[in-house]
């Protein structure tokens, strides 16, 4: 990967996560569960059902403006839609921040079918519009961090994927998700020029597959995905480097093996399995403690888990996380 400003000045941050912390663990300490999240989330069910195709559901009116306030969500202010939508990797069209908004426009989102396969109780192969209508549609404002050293806050729409993972019942030998991308050269610049080991395939580890925070994205602030962040389908695992978050999946398959993952295979020692976001452990080529949030000047300093330790360090007690990177 291209780390787009490593050599950043990591020097005198002026921002407070633990004031932003604290925020966050009292909203969790209320737990307001939310009129405004469902609100939001029937704002999202019925732009995505009444969808009867992509062009349709751009014409849509604006969404409703909504406040993020659930248990999972940050009290970060969102970023710029321009720079959610604008500011992406994805390979597959392309290696520029600014390729995918260029070049996705045109991927045939529908139909679009996904492939349940592996050790569970219940394969099959769904439609994209089916396997979406068999969940209430969550908003969740997240922070990404990317492992070049950059992060956003974006409004995801989705549901969680433990509720398709318990309805299609893993069995009792799986351990781990692995998730799998399209890689249509016809479709894709990046795929038929090369550039990375294709399809593009991630994986999780069971339990990490089942906590609250991941989500599976079919949507960006109440409206359809848009193609260049991984429309229909793509893997929101928030404390963890951007490169987890698999776009355009197709397949999601039960293992009793922890799957290759595409960046771990091309430079090992750069990109981990577990990836969780570390600002201890630094890439061999640059340091992890700081970030800069697209759209602020002044870097900031990056947190453990992505600011989601409380929530998630439990799922890697023991663990010895440099080694585990
Ligand atoms: N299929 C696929 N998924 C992908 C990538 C990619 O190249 N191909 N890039 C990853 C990386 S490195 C990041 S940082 C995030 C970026 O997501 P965003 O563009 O929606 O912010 O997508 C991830 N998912
Ligand atoms: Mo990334």
């Amino acid at each position: 990967m291209n780390p787009d400003d490593p050599q950043d000045n990591p020097q005198d941050n002026p921002s407070n996560p633990s004031s932003k912390l604290k925020t966050r663990r009292e909203i969790l300490r209320q737990g307001v569960l939310t009129t405004v999240g469902a609100l939001g989330l029937a704002t999202g069910l019925e732009l995505l059902t009444r969808r009867p195709g992509m062009a349709a559901a751009a014409a849509l009116a604006a969404p409703s403006k909504k406040i993020y306030q659930g248990p999972y969500d940050t009290s970060e202010p969102m970023s710029a839609l321009e720079d959610i939508t604008g500011y992406n990797n994805y390979y597959e069209f392309g290696v520029e921040k600014s390729d995918p908004a260029r070049n996705a426009g045109k991927l045939k989102t529908r139909p679009w079918s996904v492939v349940i396969d592996g050790m569970v109780k219940k394969p099959q192969t769904v439609d994209i519009d089916t396997l979406q209508s068999w969940f209430p549609l969550e908003d969740r404002l997240y922070r990404m961090r990317c492992v070049e050293g950059w992060s956003l806050v974006i409004p995801w729409m989705g549901f969680p994927l433990a509720a398709l993972l318990r309805r299609i019942e893993p069995t009792s030998k799986a351990r781990y998700v692995k998730f799998t991308a399209l890689a249509d050269p016809k479709q894709m610049p990046g795929v038929k020029a090369g550039v990375l080991d294709w399809p593009y395939v991630e994986g999780l580890r069971l339990d990490e597959a089942m906590h609250p925070l991941t989500l599976l994205a079919v949507g960006l602030e109440g409206k359809i995905l848009p193609n260049q962040n991984g429309a229909p389908l793509r893997l929101v695992v928030p404390w963890k480097y951007g490169f987890k978050n698999i776009k355009a999946i197709t397949r999601i398959t039960l293992t009793d093996k922890q799957p290759t993952t595409t960046w771990s295979l091309i430079a090992p020692d750069e990109y981990g399995f577990y990836a969780n976001v570390n600002p201890k452990v630094d890439h061999p080529r640059w340091s992890q403690a700081t970030e800069r949030r697209i759209g602020e000047l002044a870097r900031r300093p990056t947190l453990p888990f992505n600011g989601y330790a409380e929530e998630v360090a439990h799922l890697y007690k023991g663990m010895d996380l440099r080694r585990y990177f």
